[in-house]
């Protein structure tokens, strides 16, 4: 089971990210060469990432789009390399063409950050048999998503969302469906800081909760104006806060202090 540990010690999925991206917001460019992800993939895993999560394009507010052809440039080699060594990838796109390839190079889940509005994305999904991640965003584009950051009830109105697509998703044939608040994604801090407090009110839909929250905007402005890198410790703390409201999965880039966090954690907890 890809949402098991095995470990009864350390529940929590940890999902480690590689962006093979030259602008990603946190760490943009470090890990553009295809050499440089798959090593990083690799450390990732050794420092206890059950998958990782391989990007090709980056989805902070405002960031410029990248066709699908460059997208699989990116990401297709990086993928293949990761799954031959044995690690468990998820392919972070909103192309269905780029996780069509991305699940023949070896890829077990595709997160779509526009949250599988897409049929063929569906389609694509289904037949290949693997996990999807439903990222909730108010828009389809990342340009203009904080422009839609206006809810009357943000909690209510994104489990609306989950009801509604989680349901295609099962009618498209998915059968393995995790569903995500999209932290950060069209949403204010505010927003941001009332989904992760009320995440428990996620748990009765029979879906894995996943939460990304690592180095987010939300941390540096709260941490007191912090720059992306120095977000670290906060990001642990978002962490086990979703944790505690019932995430069972954490993406994050920082895997080994996370990893050491949430055996803490759960070794407190559960005495
Ligand atoms: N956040 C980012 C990207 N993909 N996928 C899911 N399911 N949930 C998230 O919260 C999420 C995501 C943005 O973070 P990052 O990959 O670090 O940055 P960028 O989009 O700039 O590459």
């Amino acid at each position: 089971m890809i949402w098991d540990t095995g470990d009864a010690a350390q529940p929590t999925v940890v999902m480690g990210i590689v962006n093979v991206t030259p602008d990603s917001f946190s760490d943009g460019g470090r890990f553009e060469r295809v050499d440089a992800a798959v090593q990083h993939g690799l450390t990732l895993a050794a420092q206890g990432a059950h998958l990782v999560d391989v990007g090709g394009e980056s989805t902070r507010p405002g960031a410029a789009p990248v066709n699908a052809d460059e997208e699989m440039a990116r990401v297709l080699p990086v993928v293949r390399e990761l799954a031959a060594a044995g690690v468990k990838v998820s392919i972070d796109t909103r192309n269905a063409v780029t996780a069509e390839h991305a699940v023949a190079a070896g890829a077990v889940v595709v997160n779509d950050v526009t949250g599988f509005g897409d049929p063929a994305m569906r389609a694509v999904t289904a037949a290949a048999a693997v996990a999807a991640v439903v990222n909730h965003m108010p828009t389809d584009d990342p340009r203009t998503m904080q422009a839609h950051a206006h809810y009357h009830d943000v909690v209510a109105e994104v489990r609306a969302f989950f009801v509604r697509r989680v349901l295609e998703c099962r009618e498209a044939g998915i059968n393995d469906i995790v569903v995500d608040p999209g932290i950060g994604f069209g949403k204010t801090t505010a927003h941001n800081l009332e989904l992760l407090n009320q995440l428990h009110r996620y748990a009765d839909l029979g879906c894995p909760v996943l939460v990304g929250v690592s180095r987010k905007r939300f941390i540096g402005e709260l941490a007191g104006d912090v720059p992306p890198a120095e977000r670290g410790p906060g990001s642990v703390a978002a962490a086990l806060a979703a944790v505690d409201r019932g995430a069972r999965i954490v993406r994050v880039h920082d895997v080994a202090e996370h990893v050491q966090a949430l055996r803490l954690w759960h070794a407190i907890t559960r005495t």
